[in-house]
């Protein structure tokens, strides 16, 4: 990712993965924040591809486990088209959420250009929750508690072969979940089984945030394609209220800042997800004011010059 690169915005308006209505709301509340204009601020240039179009969230309890699953799969299909669009185009999608189901589409596009172009691929996967509920384990059958592990072929098919092919979009190494605080009983276990590298609250509070993300960015070289998914509600609840399963305990300001600066550092940022805002329940349009701030510096907006390559230490 460079300076002159461009950067394509993609709306997902739905919240059809979620229980808690109106992260359908999210794509024009980061718009009214300013992206766009924080984007250009950085030197990049913007191209807003407006919303995606999709089904109506109709309400429905869960069928077999899964909640609305014909109309996620919709979303998705459209989803995973046009973020592998922007990537062929050689430009940087930023998915607008909102839920995290759609994640699905965005990351399963990435994988299959990373595949087309054999690059590395790493997931940097910033969340309160595992999202590694499968229709078994799941308490509520919302497909955004879901994403991970159909990311990594425990799902639907039509969920785990977006891409076509019968690989997995992911395997589970190729993962790192930072500021986790909330997983369910049956999820917990599958966590373990795959092998998930998982930097809890607790690691953070132990090690610290800078460590736990040297570790996260760990082996991330020249030809590795990093994509980052944002889910807002990584966030401590106090900094951004604005999201529909928000979990007491979560990172500062400062050390979500510090977050979006090792990783502008790596200079390996290419695809990014911002998920799960949900204006509803915000106050004033400040966690969306927050994600900008956040984005800013994920795209090498810091307080001061630092050497290029200096010792971390
Ligand atoms: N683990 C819960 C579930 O599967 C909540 C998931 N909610 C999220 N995930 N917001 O990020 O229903
Ligand atoms: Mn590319
Ligand atoms: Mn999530
Ligand atoms: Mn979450």
């Amino acid at each position: 990712m460079d300076s002159s690169s461009t950067v394509s915005l993609i709306g997902a308006p739905t919240d059809i993965g979620a229980s808690v209505r109106g992260a359908s709301m999210g794509p024009e509340a980061m718009r009214v924040a300013g992206l766009q204009a924080a984007l250009e601020q950085r030197g990049l240039r913007v191209l807003d591809q407006g919303n995606l179009a999709g089904p109506a969230n109709p309400d429905q309890p869960a069928q077999g486990g899964y909640r609305h699953l014909g109309q996620v799969i919709a979303w998705n299909r459209r989803l995973h088209e046009a973020v592998l669009a922007e990537l062929r185009q050689d430009r940087l999608p930023l998915l607008l959420g909102g839920d995290h189901c759609l994640a699905i589409g965005s990351i399963s596009a990435v994988a299959r250009h990373c595949r087309e172009q054999g690059r590395r691929l790493r997931v940097l996967w910033l969340d309160a929750h595992a999202d590694c509920n499968t229709n078994e384990l799941t308490p509520s059958g919302n497909l955004h508690g879901m994403p991970v592990a159909c990311l990594c072929g425990l799902g639907p098919a039509e969920l785990t072969r977006l891409g076509g092919g019968d690989a997995p979009a992911l395997q589970p190494q190729q993962l790192r979940q930072l500021g986790i605080r909330s997983v369910d009983p049956g999820e917990k276990r599958l966590v373990h089984e795959l092998g998930l590298e998982v930097y809890d609250m607790r690691y953070i509070d132990e090690h610290g945030m800078r460590h736990a993300m040297q570790q996260a960015l760990l082996g991330v070289d020249a030809d590795t394609h990093l994509h980052l998914s944002l889910d807002l509600d990584f966030l401590d609840p106090e900094i951004a209220p604005g999201v529909g399963t928000p979990v007491r305990g979560g990172p500062s300001y400062r050390e979500a800042q510090l977050c979006m600066e090792m990783i502008a550092d790596s200079g390996r940022l290419s695809s990014l997800d911002l998920m799960e805002l949900n204006p509803a329940l915000d106050e004033r349009n400040r966690s969306a004011r927050l994600a900008v701030d956040l984005v800013e510096s994920l795209f090498g907006k810091s307080t001061l010059m630092r050497p290029r390559s200096g010792s971390t230490d």
